[in-house]
């Protein structure tokens, strides 16, 4: 379908496909099997200044918004999750910035994050802080011209590889999600350091650790924006990142459905390709509506954020809800076409399925996504 790109938007596809098929496809069996960080593959997204793309130009970035963000995560996904999440949670990270850093904050991190210089990751994941975001531990005092941190973060994504994490405390435990702050941790304060490093059923290229804050201090003006408002900078980061979460649900099962065709065609039984039986054909015909139809969901959501950027957690979650759900879908169709070859290893459909689990759970599970749907329908019906 033609979904009218401006030029530059199809140079971005353009860009991110050259990346997947010449580095990520070819690479990505051995990044899974190591579970090995893609450097160099991130060093290739940086060449080619993917990293700017949802930084305004007056920090080094390209200016685009959330859906050139979408188009270039579409095409890492379609080559491994792994990959395109670790690009994904640089920009999860560094939102927290974007929207409620200060001028001093954003002319310090902003360039370094468009040129691929340095990554970021998100710190909002605890032990007994997932679905329930404003049950985190980690706490935040101030201490004369230092804020001193103490807790444990789980499950960060590039934890270990960034250079700038975004990091949720409380301030005043009091006052509920109202009583959390975000702060800028730099690798390399005093006093923080990585824990264990996680082994996991898919994305096993990105980097999965725990963070460690034991009396780390940091500068006062790391806060980001007003103590107290953290809880809302990450809801607010939340509703931007998730539809990139989406687009790699579409692009992971456009993969599927691309590897289920060509085997389909190829794979004779009973005297003929497989395609030809109508319990085949309808398998991919089911996965191919269902791609074409979660891409314009994503694309619409997406280009409204941009256009619209407030009001829009609704349309945010529902775009990573139904674009995952469908990629556990269509990846398990996938490897179903593909038959015993697709349980194997020496295809790629088999991660593909592991891969698509994670889009369910991460940055909000599809659960709290529809929580967040339903609220909004209740407060829309309300003034109805
Ligand atoms: N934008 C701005 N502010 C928001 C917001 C949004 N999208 N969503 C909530 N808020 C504000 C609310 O207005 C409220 O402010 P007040 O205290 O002034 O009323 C505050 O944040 C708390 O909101 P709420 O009462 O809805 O919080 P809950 O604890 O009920 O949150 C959900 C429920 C499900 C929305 C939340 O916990 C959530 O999204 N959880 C999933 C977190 C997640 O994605 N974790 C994955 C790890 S990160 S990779």
């Amino acid at each position: 379908m033609d979904y009218f790109l401006t030029e530059e938007q199809q140079m971005v596809v353009d860009v991110a496909r050259q990346i997947t098929d010449e580095l990520i496809i070819p690479q990505r069996a051995e990044l899974d099997e190591r579970e090995e960080y893609p450097r160099e593959i991130i060093k290739a997204m940086a060449q080619a200044d993917l990293f700017g793309l949802y930084i305004p130009e007056e920090y080094g970035g390209f200016g685009g918004g959330i859906f050139e963000v979408v188009l270039a995560l579409e095409q890492f996904g379609r080559g491994c999750v792994g990959i395109g999440t670790t690009y994904a949670a640089s920009a999860l990270g560094i939102f927290p910035v974007l929207l409620d850093g200060s001028e001093e904050m954003k002319e310090k991190y902003l360039p370094d994050i468009a040129a691929g210089r340095k990554q970021a990751a998100f710190a909002l994941t605890e032990a007994g802080a997932g679905s329930d975001a404003s049950a985190v531990q980690t706490t935040a005092v101030l201490d004369g011209e230092e804020w001193v941190l103490n807790g444990t973060k789980q499950w960060i994504t590039n934890g270990g590889e960034a250079q700038v994490y975004t990091v949720v405390a409380v301030t005043d435990r009091e006052k509920g999600p109202r009583g959390a702050s975000m702060f800028v941790v730099e690798e390399g304060d005093p006093g923080f350091s990585y824990g264990k490093k996680e082994k996991k059923l898919g994305i096993r290229a990105s980097a999965t650790r725990e963070l460690i804050f034991d009396n780390c201090r940091i500068p006062k003006d790391r806060l980001i924006g007003r103590q107290g408002m953290g809880f809302v900078t990450v809801m607010k980061t939340l509703d931007k990142s998730r539809p990139g979460i989406g687009a790699l649900g579409v692009g992971l099962a456009q993969g599927a459905l691309d590897e289920a065709a060509v085997y389909a065609k190829q794979r004779v039984q009973f005297g003929k390709p497989i395609i030809s039986f109508q319990a085949v054909a309808h398998m991919l015909a089911d996965m191919a509506t269902q791609v074409e139809a979660a891409r314009a969901l994503l694309y619409a959501a997406a280009r409204h954020i941009d256009a619209h950027p407030k009001n829009i957690s609704k349309i945010s979650a529902m775009s990573k809800l139904f674009a995952t759900d469908m990629a556990m879908r269509v990846t398990t169709d996938a490897v179903q076409v593909l038959g015993g070859y697709g349980y194997m290893r020496e295809y790629p459909t088999e991660k593909m399925m592991r891969d698509a689990k994670i889009l369910q759970i991460y940055e909000g599970t599809n659960q709290i996504q529809r929580n967040v749907i339903g609220q909004e329908l209740n407060k829309e019906y309300n003034r109805a």
